[in-house]
């Protein structure tokens, strides 16, 4: 089974599971409970039949995982009508389930992740290359050639700032639709001269030699948006020419959404307005990809025109904050982020608990205060411990491997609880830990 966006405490939002779980719950289980981990991930390979159905039904090849998903094989799920508009009156049709599809490559990222922290071989052979090599067909399929400026576009999606629908090349969709493909190229040779036997059997079930020649007559030709001359990276096509308006009242608002008492979607789509991280997703997931001064420039802009509300847009912020070493910041953040469930506003929690939240609350503190990450399958350990903190403790799963960490201000401390040795980077630093390790 998956995780359902309200888990299973309440009925909000039915029950389905979104990339709520992959980007912001999986992280937890792959560095707390590994086992776990492959589980919610073996839930998404037996999505696989509900997948390729939906990528038939819109016409594309490969896998196209549905926005919302429930019983594995439903395939989409997501409801066509929301809430009520209140310039119209009518109920607003719900696009995510249509063009939201920064999920599939969501899904190839989360198998990517867990396997590059796990080494889990088995679970690849048996299920993590065939959702690699199938969502990278989809994508493949779905791209749109544009003649005259000479590139693939990804056009009317929607991005994870759902305040945007019909976008064409949200930055989040085409770079995660590209390191999706570059990543079916890697793995294409690695099991063509490594494991010959599961090449045949992939390259028999999807036709995987067709499917490389695509690929590779593709891939660099996808548009990737690029800073601008102020380091501002388009979140799409069209956001930095919209409207800016004053957004104070709705910054500060008492309940999310307060923004749809005064315009409807129509008209927030038309301003300079975010619902929710979207190219802070980006620095996120792939943060080799961009420099620290363009991470910068972007939050600085994008932040002040984010309204936080979806609760999956406080966490990542805080934890770029840690990055840019705004412990301050980082700290405030994650505490609005604990807040969410935890807070003052016990109603904030009426249609369940919000557990991709909770995901992120885990990630505001172990990869941003301890500064966790995977970098090109490396661990890496960055610590930026809030000040008035004494001491972080936590068990973190590597390759197989259980390490107890505890970060003070003075000195990080490792017990490797296995008897091979795991090599870690400590603030760039490459270090062998063995048995219990003190580092000043
Ligand atoms: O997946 C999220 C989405 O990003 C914002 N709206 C709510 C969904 C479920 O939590």
């Amino acid at each position: 089974m998956g995780i359902g966006a309200k888990g299973l405490s309440g009925e909000g939002y039915k029950g389905h599971s979104f990339w709520d779980t992959e980007i912001f719950i999986l992280p937890f289980y792959i560095y707390s409970n590994p086992k776990t981990a492959r589980s919610l991930l073996e839930y998404r390979y037996l999505g696989l039949e509900g997948a390729r159905r939906k990528a038939k039904e819109n016409g594309f090849a490969g896998a196209m995982y549905p926005w919302e998903a429930a019983w594995p094989s439903d395939g989409e799920v997501t409801p066509v009508w929301g809430a009520v508009d209140i310039v119209t009156g009518e109920q607003t049709k719900i696009w995510s389930g249509f063009i939201e599809q920064h999920i599939t490559s969501d899904i190839a990222y989360a198998v990517w992740h867990y396997y590059r922290a796990t080494g889990d071989e088995d679970f690849m052979e048996r299920y993590g290359y065939e959702m690699i090599f199938d969502t990278a067909i989809f994508w493949a399929s779905r791209l749109e050639w544009d003649e005259s400026e000479g590139r693939y576009e990804i056009n009317e999606v929607v991005g994870p700032d759902e305040y945007k629908e019909h976008v064409d090349n949200n930055a989040f969709t085409n770079y995660m639709a590209h390191f999706n493909i570059e990543l079916a190229m890697q793995y294409y040779s690695k099991l063509e001269t490594e494991s010959p036997e599961l090449f045949k059997r992939y390259n028999e079930l999807l036709n995987l030699q067709e499917a490389r020649k695509v690929w590779e007559s593709k891939l660099d030709l996808i548009y990737l948006p690029q800073p601008n001359e102020n380091l501002i990276i388009p979140q799409d096509d069209t956001y930095l020419q919209k409207e800016i308006i004053d957004l104070t009242p709705y910054k500060d608002q008492e309940k999310v959404g307060s923004i749809f008492n005064d315009y409807n979607l129509d008209q927030v789509g038309n301003m300079q307005v975010s619902k929710q991280a979207d190219i802070m997703m980006l620095f996120f997931l792939l943060e080799n990809k961009f420099t620290p001064e363009v991470k910068l420039a972007n939050y600085e802009y994008y932040e002040e025109k984010t309204l936080h509300d979806s609760s999956l847009s406080l966490s990542t912020h805080s934890i770029l904050a840690s990055d840019f070493g705004d412990k301050e910041l980082a700290y405030h953040l994650f505490k609005r982020a604990a807040e969410i469930d935890l807070g003052p506003k016990v109603h904030s929690s009426d249609a369940g608990i919000h557990s991709a939240s909770l995901g992120g609350i885990w990630e505001c503190v172990v990869l941003g205060f301890a500064g966790v990450r995977m970098l090109d399958g490396q661990l890496h350990l960055a610590p930026k411990l809030p000040e008035h903190w004494e001491k972080l403790s936590f068990p973190l799963h590597w390759q197989g491997k259980l390490l107890e960490i505890s970060i003070t201000h003075e000195q990080i401390s490792i017990n490797n609880t296995a008897g091979e040795p795991v090599q870690l980077f400590i603030n760039g630093q490459s270090q062998e830990i063995k048995g219990n390790t003190i580092i000043n």
